[in-house]
């Protein structure tokens, strides 16, 4: 083979794979500008109507065989790595007491049911082991905490780089922020309007997250954890191919991850009336502590007064006198 038809090829191999590393022109371009609610609506309308693929079936591809290919690291096919586990296991240890299965990062109980199409849906299907799998349950997602009884590190011993507590689950920081990224695209993804689609939200308010709901947290965790671990190639490749193989629908997360704070970090609502201000937020943050300062550059001290929840809502009153006059909400 000669050198020029060696560079032909290699020009070709390069246009492919510009051609699918980014989301096609046009794509997000009814959600540029936006932000906030604006944003949300936008997005939902983008990738809302996607390719259904069924959960389990024996004549089309189904998710287990498209995890297969989602899963498997860059270059490599006949094994996928396991979520949790960090583990390469072959793919024809699905379905094993031994091998691997499908994880939902959303947990089907909380809103999925094994509807369609949030059951099947592969931006929140993951491979992994088995046991491990069964051990994370439906817990919801965070930092653990060590002092709480059952807490226990790692989580299983199949899966070196986690940890757990009574009520949530830490999985290995290298995939912390890809499954913050799905959790987002859920939440935008079902908004109840179709036929089968719940209404999926997150929230930091965990007594709210049970399988007679459809929430999952916890939010503000979620929200650091796609600050500590960014978009990389392999997270991208895999939405270029579930967009192109499997379902024609994007994570706009993975390909804008600057969306994730203009929708979900709460906003702080201040309204002065004379010498008395209401501060209010979104009720997904009842931890959210409201802190003040007299002017720019002094120091920040909570605002002592208990808030009030009234629906989605969280308020609270405050007296400004010759006091504060700079307010902020911070995350736990
Ligand atoms: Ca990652
Ligand atoms: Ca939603």
């Amino acid at each position: 083979m000669s050198t020029r038809s060696l560079l032909g090829i290699w020009w070709v191999g390069m246009l492919a794979w510009q051609a699918w590393a980014d989301p096609p022109a046009g794509y997000y371009a009814s959600a540029e500008g936006e932000s906030g609610a604006e944003l949300k609506a936008a997005l939902h309308e983008i990738i809302r109507g996607h390719t259904v693929i069924p959960y389990s079936s024996s004549s089309r591809p189904d998710t287990a065989d498209a995890l297969g290919v989602l899963d498997a690291p860059a270059g490599q096919s006949g094994v996928v790595r396991l979520i949790y586990s960090r583990r390469l296991e072959p793919v024809s240890t699905f379905g094993q007491s031994t091998g691997w299965n499908r994880e939902h990062l959303w947990p089907n109980s909380y809103g999925l049911d094994d509807v369609q199409p949030a059951y099947s849906d592969l931006h929140n299907l993951r491979a992994a082991d088995m046991n491990v799998n069964s051990a994370r349950g439906n817990k919801l997602y965070d930092e653990s905490d060590r002092t709480d009884a059952r807490f226990k590190e790692p989580a299983h011993a199949e899966a070196p780089a986690t940890s757990t507590d009574g009520d949530s689950w830490e999985p290995p920081d290298e995939v912390k922020g890809d499954i913050a990224r799905a959790l987002f695209y859920m939440d935008v993804r079902y908004e109840g309007g179709g036929v089968g689609e719940p209404q999926l939200v997150l929230t930091d308010d965990l007594a709210r997250i049970n399988s007679a709901a459809t929430f999952m947290g916890r939010m503000s965790t979620l929200i650091q954890w796609h600050r500590t671990d960014p978009v990389d190639a392999e997270e991208s490749a895999r939405n270029d191919t579930v967009w192109t193989e499997y379902q024609g629908n994007r994570n706009p997360f993975v390909d804008h991850p600057e969306w994730v704070e203009m929708i979900f970090l709460p906003v702080l609502t201040i309204s002065r009336d004379g010498d008395t201000v209401v501060l209010s937020w979104s009720a997904h943050f009842p931890d959210a502590v409201v802190e003040a300062a007299a002017e720019i550059g002094s120091t920040w001290t909570p605002v002592n007064q208990a808030p009030v929840r009234n629906g989605e809502v969280i308020a609270l009153t405050v007296s400004t006198g010759s006091g504060p006059r700079l307010f902020r909400l911070r995350l736990r």
